[in-house]
Parts: C-alpha cells; sequence; structure tokens
C-alpha cells in the first residue's frame, strides 16, 4: 500500500483493508466466509469441498495481491532492471499448498479449514492442475519463477493461457486414448482477469512506404486483421519473502472495432472470424500436420511475443529513458525458439515506430535477448515456411531477410568462411519452399545462448551449432537445470524435510540447497532410520492412490523396490529398453522354481508418461507396458515377487506422489540425446537412486553424489557417434532375443501392436542404441539388485546422493542466469515497504 503514503486522505481506508487481511485464523475465516458469500455467491448451509477450496483460494490471492502491488512499486521505486521469462510453456501444477507454504500460512489455513469442517489436504487435492505445458521444458520454467521471487530478483514469467493444456490421456484397454484437458471447468481462482491490460495484435496485410514529416522515407506496415491480447495475472509468492511475482498469460479475444472494413462483413461470417480469433490461444501446441495448423502455431508465437513485448515497453517509457538504455533496463529471456519471432517484432518497433536507425536498434535487440537452447534432436529445431511467414508476417519477413542478409555480409567479411559454412549459417534455408531457421534466427539476435546441462552444451558447442561456436567463441555458454526444492523435496516429502530441518537444526536448507552437502561428513544412523521412514511413508501414500485408481486390483508391496519411469513417452527416452528388461526378468522368474523364486528381489516398475498424439511408436509402448501389466500382475507364479503399473495422465501433482515413493529412478536415454532432464534431479534430492546413461544432467549428478552410488551403464556420447557412423550391426543378445520373441509369438497381445518397436530391431535399424545397451543395462539392474539386498549399503547410498544435490537447486541456476546473462539483481523489499502482517 505504498501509494496510500502518498495520498494521505485514502489512508485510512486502506488501513480497513489491511486490517481485513490479517493473517490470523480468524481473519482468514472472515476472508474465506467473505468470499464463500459473495464471490462463489454460495449457500452458507452448505459448505462444498470444492467452494472451500476456491474460497481459500481466493482468499489467499487477496494476500498476494497485496504483496504483489508491494513487490511492483518496490521495483519501479528501485528503478530495478528486469528479466522477462518468456516462455510457451508453464507447467505449473496445483498452486494452494505451495503457496501457503511460500508465504508462511500453512497453519492459519490448515486451522482455518479445520474449523470449516475439512482437512486442508483434502481440499488441496481437489485443485485441477495447471497444466499449460508438455515435459520438462514447461516445468523448468516454472522452477524458475519459484526461484525468481524466493531469490527476490525483479523478473516476470510471459506465456500462454491456453483454454486447454496438455490433453488428458487416458488408458482404454491399454491404448492411450487423449481428450481435452479443460483445466478452466471449475474457473482459476488464482488469475487476475486484466481486462484494462489489452494490446491489438496485427497479422497478414501489407507493408507501404510513407513520407515522414522531415521528408525521410519510413516503412509502415499496414496488417489485414486484428486481434486482442487480454492480460491475465498469476501471483508467483516466494518463500519466506514478501516479494511476489507474477506470470502474465495471454488470451486472445476478437476487436471488432479495429478492423473497420470487416464490419461491413455478413454477421456470420464475422462470427466465424471471432471465433478464429478466440482460438489462438485454445490450445497448447495445436496440430501442425496442416498448413492452417502451423499457421495457427505461428501465430500463437507472434501475438505472445507482440503481446508481451508491447507491455516490456510500456512498462520501460514510465522510466522516460531514451531507448538507448533499453538493455540496462531490460533482458529477455527465450525459453527455446517458440517466442524467437520477438527478435524481429523488437527491431519492427524500433525502428518503423521508434524511428531509430538500423544499427542502433540492432544493438539494442541483441543486448536484450538471451536464447535457450532445450535440444539436440534435428526434428524438433523449428522452422517456418517463408510464403506462410511472409503472408503472415510481410514486414517481419523482410526484417528477418535484412537480418540475414547484414549477418551473412559480417560474416563473409571478418571470417573466411567456406559457401558450405555460410549456408549452414544462414537463418535462411534454401529449400523449396525456403525455411526460416528460428534457432538460427534466436542464436543472431541474443548476445549469450545457453545450454541446460555440461554435455549438452558441450554438444551445442561442438556439433550441432559448432560453427557459431568458432564465429563467436564465449558466446554459447553452460547452464545446467534445476528443480525447486521447495515444491520438489519441502512440499511433496514433508516427512523427510522434517528429518534434513532437524539434521541441521533448522530450515535454511529450503532456500540454500547446498547446506545439504555438509552432512555428507556425519551420517547418523538416526537420519538413515528417518531417510527409510520418509520412503515407506511416501510408498504408503502412493500404494493408497494406486488402490483406489485400480479400484482394489492393484495393491502394490510397499516392502518391493519402487523401479520408477516417469516423462514423455519418445524412443530417444528409451521406455522400450526399460520394458524389455521388464519382461526379461518376468521370463527369468517363470524360470525359477518356487524356492528360488521366493530368493529374487522383489519389484514394482511404475510407468506414468504422455505420448505425442500422433507418435506411433511411442503409442505402441504404450499399449506393450500395459499388456505386460495385465500379464504379469495376474499371473500366480509371479505376481507376488513383480508388479507393473502404468499411472495414466501423468502431471506434476501426479509426480509429486510418486517421486518421494521411489527407490531408483530410470533415465536409461541414448547418450547425447537427452539434453539435461530434471525428473533425475527430483528423485536424487528425495533420496532416490538412479539407473541411468552417461546423459544430460546424469553425467553431473553422479558426479556430485559419487558415481559409485549410482548404476550407470551403456554407450557414451562419442561411443554412440561412432556406432552410429559405422552402421556397426549390433549383434542381438540371447536374453533380448528370448524376449523379442516371446513378443513376436503374441504373448503380450498380437504382435502387430508392436511392429514399430520390434522390426527396427530385428533389422539392425537401431537408431537409439537399444540392442546395443540391453545386455549392459541388465547387468545394471543386477547390480541394484545386489545393493538392494543389503540395505544398509542401499540407505547410504541414497543419503550420499541426496546431500550431493545441493546445486541442482534451481536456485543455484538462476544466479547464474542473473549474474551472467541477465545482470540483475535481487531487490527484496525491506519489511516497513510490507503492509500486510
Ligand atoms: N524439452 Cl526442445 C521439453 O520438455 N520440450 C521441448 O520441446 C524441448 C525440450 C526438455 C528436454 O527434453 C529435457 O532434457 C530438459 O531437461 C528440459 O527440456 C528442460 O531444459
Amino acid at each position: 500500500m505504498l501509494q496510500a503514503a502518498r495520498r494521505p486522505k485514502l489512508e485510512k481506508l486502506w488501513d480497513l483493508v489491511d486490517e481485513y487481511l490479517h493473517n490470523d485464523t480468524e481473519s482468514i475465516m472472515r476472508s474465506m466466509a467473505d468470499h464463500f458469500e459473495y464471490t462463489l455467491a454460495r449457500n452458507k448451509w452448505n459448505l462444498a469441498p470444492q467452494s472451500l477450496f476456491q474460497a481459500a483460494a481466493y482468499s489467499l490471492r487477496d494476500r498476494m495481491i497485496e504483496w504483489w502491488n508491494d513487490t511492483q512499486e518496490y521495483f519501479y521505486d528501485q528503478d530495478s532492471k528486469r528479466a522477462y521469462y518468456m516462455s510457451i510453456e508453464f507447467l505449473m501444477g496445483r498452486t494452494l499448498t505451495n503457496a501457503l507454504i511460500s508465504t508462511g500460512l500453512l497453519s492459519p489455513y490448515y486451522e482455518a479449514l479445520k474449523e470449516f469442517g475439512e482437512n486442508l489436504e483434502t481440499i488441496a487435492d481437489l485443485e485441477h492442475d495447471a497444466g499449460l505445458g508438455s515435459g520438462g521444458l514447461g516445468r523448468l520454467a516454472a522452477c524458475f519463477l519459484d526461484s525468481l521471487a524466493t531469490l527476490n530478483y525483479p523478473a516476470w514469467g510471459y506465456g500462454i493461457r491456453y483454454k486447454y493444456g496438455q490433453f488428458k490421456q487416458n488408458i482404454v484397454r491399454g491404448y492411450q486414448v487423449e481428450t481435452p484437458d479443460f483445466w478452466l471447468e471449475s474457473g482459476n481462482p488464482w488469475e487476475i482477469p486484466r481486462q484494462d491490460i489489452v494490446y491489438k495484435v496485427g497479422m497478414y496485410g501489407s507493408v507501404q512506404y510513407v513520407t515522414r514529416s522531415d521528408g525521410s522515407l519510413a516503412v509502415k506496415w499496414e496488417p489485414g486483421h486484428c486481434v486482442g491480447a487480454v492480460a491475465y495475472d498469476t501471483p508467483i509468492p516466494g518463500f519466506n519473502t514478501k516479494n511476489t511475482l507474477s506470470l502474465r498469460l495471454w488470451s486472445s479475444k476478437p476487436l471488432v472495432d479495429m478492423n473497420p472494413e470487416e464490419l461491413k462483413a455478413d454477421p456470420w461470417d464475422m462470427l466465424r472470424q471471432n471465433q478464429a480469433d478466440e482460438e489462438i490461444t485454445s490450445v497448447l501446441y495445436p496440430k501442425a500436420d496442416s498448413d492452417s495448423g502451423k499457421e495457427l502455431r505461428l501465430k500463437q508465437q507472434y501475438f505472445f511475443s507482440c503481446a508481451t513485448l508491447q507491455d516490456i515497453i510500456r512498462r520501460f517509457k514510465k522510466s522516460n529513458r531514451p531507448f538507448a538504455e533499453f538493455p540496462d533496463k531490460v533482458a529477455i529471456q527465450l525459453n527455446d525458439t517458440h517466442p524467437t519471432v520477438s527478435v524481429p517484432e523488437l527491431m519492427r518497433i524500433l525502428v518503423d515506430e521508434e524511428s531509430l536507425p538500423w544499427d542502433q536498434a540492432w544493438a539494442i535487440t541483441t543486448k536484450t535477448f538471451g536464447f535457450t537452447n532445450h535440444t539436440v534432436l534435428p526434428e524438433a529445431l523449428e522452422k517456418w515456411s517463408v510464403p506462410m511467414f511472409a503472408h503472415l508476417l510481410p514486414r517481419h519477413m523482410q526484417i528477418v531477410f535484412e537480418i540475414n542478409h547484414r549477418f551473412l555480409e559480417e560474416v563473409k567479411v571478418k571470417f573466411d568462411c567456406s559457401p558450405e559454412v555460410i549456408s549452414r549459417l544462414s537463418i535462411i534455408e534454401e529449400s523449396n519452399p525456403q525455411q526460416i531457421r528460428m534457432a538460427n534466427l534466436a542464436i543472431v539476435g541474443s548476445h549469450t545462448v545457453n545450454g541446460v546441462a555440461r554435455i549438452h552444451s558441450e554438444i551445442l558447442q561442438q556439433s550441432v551449432f559448432a560453427d557459431w561456436h568458432r564465429l563467436w567463441p564465449g558466446k554459447i555458454i553452460n547452464i545446467t537445470n534445476g528443480v525447486t526444492p521447495r515444491r520438489w523435496l519441502y512440499c511433496c516429502n514433508p516427512t523427510l524435510s522434517s528429518a534434513v530441518t532437524k539434521q541441521l537444526g533448522g530450515n535454511a536448507w529450503v532456500t540454500d540447497l547446498s547446506l545439504l552437502k555438509d552432512l555428507r561428513s556425519h551420517i547418523t544412523q538416526e537420519f538413515l532410520r528417518d531417510v527409510r521412514e520418509a520412503n515407506k511413508v511416501a510408498k504408503e501414500r502412493l500404494r493408497k492412490y494406486v488402490s483406489k485408481l485400480t479400484n482394489g486390483a492393484v495393491d502394490l508391496d510397499t516392502s518391493s523396490l519402487f523401479d520408477t519411469q516417469v516423462k514423455r513417452i519418445h524412443e530417444y527416452k528409451r521406455q522400450l529398453m526399460n520394458i524389455l528388461g521388464v519382461i526379461h526378468r518376468y521370463q527369468c522368474l517363470k524360470a525359477l522354481t518356487p524356492t528360488e523364486r521366493s530368493q529374487q528381489v522383489k519389484r514394482t516398475h511404475i510407468f506414468a508418461g504422455k505420448a505425442a498424439a500422433s507418435y506411433q511408436q511411442a503409442k505402441a509402448v504404450i499399449k506393450l507396458i500395459n499388456t505386460v501389466a495385465d500379464v504379469v500382475n495376474s499371473d500366480p507364479q509371479t505376481k507376488d515377487f513383480l508388479t507393473v503399473v502404468f499411472l495414466p495422465n501423468y502431471s506434476v501433482s501426479l509426480a509429486e506422489l510418486i517421486v518421494p515413493a521411489t527407490d531408483l529412478s530410470e533415465h536409461i536415454s541414448t547418450a547425447g540425446t537427452e539434453a539435461s532432464g530434471t525428473s533425475n534431479m527430483k528423485f536424487a534430492m528425495n533420496a532416490g537412486l538412479i539407473i541411468g546413461t552417461l546423459d544430460g544432467a546424469n553425467v553431473e549428478i553422479v558426479e556430485a553424489c559419487g558415481q559409485e552410488n549410482h548404476f550407470i551403464f551403456g554407450a557414451t556420447a562419442p561411443e554412440v557417434d561412432k556406432l552410429r557412423a559405422e552402421r556397426q550391426s549390433v549383434a542381438i543378445d540371447q536374453r533380448l532375443y528370448n524376449v523379442l520373441i516371446s513378443i513376436e509369438r503374441g504373448d503380450f497381445g498380437a504382435s502387430s501392436n508392436y511392429r514399430w518397436l520390434i522390426d527396427p530391431l530385428w533389422q539392425g535399424n537401431d537408431y537409439y542404441c537399444v540392442a546395443h545397451d540391453f545386455p549392459l543395462y541388465l547387468e545394471a539392474q543386477q547390480c541394484v539388485d545386489a545393493d538392494w539386498r543389503t540395505p544398509d549399503v542401499w540407505a547410504h547410498k541414497t543419503v550420499l546422493t541426496m546431500f550431493g544435490m545441493g546445486t541442482f537447486s534451481s536456485d543455484h541456476s538462476i544466479h547464474q542466469y542473473a549474474r551472467n546473462i541477465w545482470n540483475i539483481k535481487p531487490a527484496r523489499m525491506p519489511t516497513e515497504h510490507i503492509t500486510t502482517v
């Protein structure tokens, strides 16, 4: 309430509001009751749990808005440089428990809900996940927001408010069936619609040349159609600080009065156009198998970039500074290539609208943007066809050509590059039709490019972006990903968290995870016991979940080893190798006598993850896992020793349940394919061991936690390159042969379901090296069994792992972004600026 001080007459009024927002149980109950009755218009005699959740959320949101306003005012007063994190995905999951913990209001809310006759956990479970993302990239963005707020950095998140998040996955007769995820069904109490913040976003049309008053010639884009971008803000509380940031998501809406020509059109045509405008932000990743689908994706990207830049520039202009100082006040991070059209958009604004000379505009632009790459898979590097781009964004197309022309001229003059190198560096691919390589545009338009794990950044430097690395040494850097210890340890694993707090004599570790390393040298028996206990509690919670999900059909044995692989289903992640390994284990068990069987390590294999709707191979893997589960779980000879479950509809909240309950997690991608992985960090932070390849962040995790504590196997990245280059055909191991034959024979339903998976293996067409790594994987699994049989050995490894995870907090990553890319400083509100108790 800093404003109040400036307008004394209103002071009293604000004091009254502050009074209302006190944080004791009584005041919280009063605000909940208010929202129950007036915001939700519910009958007070019927305290439906869903409405209680909403009332709790609204009342908490009020408190966060209070802090959010103060934070924004504080940043403004401090004239802080701000970082803007632009991401097409934000995989936020649920908010309630996390926000209560961050704001320090868990206990009064717990009490308040108890007074209303409800339990906080039950109420928290009613919240629908905000699934505005599909995988690690979106979850990383969410972890980064949590760290930015917690570390008091002046920052904003910008993205799209999709009406439908990532699809809901149902498993029907073993197959994945997708249905829309209408996450807004019961409303979204966290967001604040800003009908007052609407920007005009143009598209199509033509480029005009106009004469300025001084006689010079200016270029002006006359869009053929305009849509509105409405802001929706979600407060992002920091842990143990009142600094509260904002995630601003854009929603599209028709702007009829902006399109006067269209007013003359047939009303039905207009209605259809309005619907099309609303559709821009309907779904995450519209199907791109048609030209219209591709255009919609590009439209989304431009819509989001255009609205965000207008908002950033409006905020910058409040300081009345010249544009030359823009990069001193603004850092924009492009989370992958999706927001890269922001580069020509900023150039258009500076050159066409602000009349800056090209060179100055370009200097400002390149000092403003940073670019994070998240993949080396060539198929995932975005390209847009030139004719399509030119049709939707004619002025931007000119600008991209101009950027490319100037860049290539500079390269030719300053560096002695061959024509091949020039053609690889070009932003335009000379195919038919020509394509814009968005990664090249992002690299040229940014001052720094970063990979997300050491090995990934090295691959970028040495192969994928090697030409660039030679051209501009030092421009490609590494910042290894991290995950927030608030959500991924403190909130999701309260028992283990308490043990750590007890051990360290306080909870400072929640914002400084490096404190864990001090515990490595004196591991106590008490702590080992606590870790085992936490694992037991988490396993029991998961057992109950699975039992409810399967109507009691699957009852997990919590004394068994929980072996988990949960992530997007993709060939490179090799869930196939995992399930083939499970079939091998099943065959081994079948071949044993009952006495021998009873001496085997009991195991539960847990899978979860979504396959892209059009990805046949990935969908076949899901079918295979589910069918193996049916066979194995109902086989009386083996069912006491081996259980397989595929948990449908993987999500952030499901991960929060699975991660603490896992003994061993699988991160077994073909070396050189997984940029980083972040679930590996979550599991290890929760004292889980890793079976994995030397890929992505696994490399650094095992280095930090001790390779001897994990189960590392398989071809290394250079070996994979060699295998591929030599096209070596790998002889199929006898155990793999037996597994493939059993699938072929129909032991797991019609083998035709699995042609996509098995034929390439028989044919030696094994791009992801499953056949090569399979025997090594089985050996690593045998080592797992051996260690599991010695509980003390296992327990020591888990604890050493957890204590080695100090640098994998997203706080650590964010400090590096702040220092090495954005040049921003923390700005924590001093307590006297805070009006709420
Ligand atoms: N990642 Cl390019 C995604 O989740 N989606 C994408 O579209 C791309 C990458 C992941 C990547 O596969 C993981 O290895 C990373 O840990 C994660 O991004 C965050 O960097």
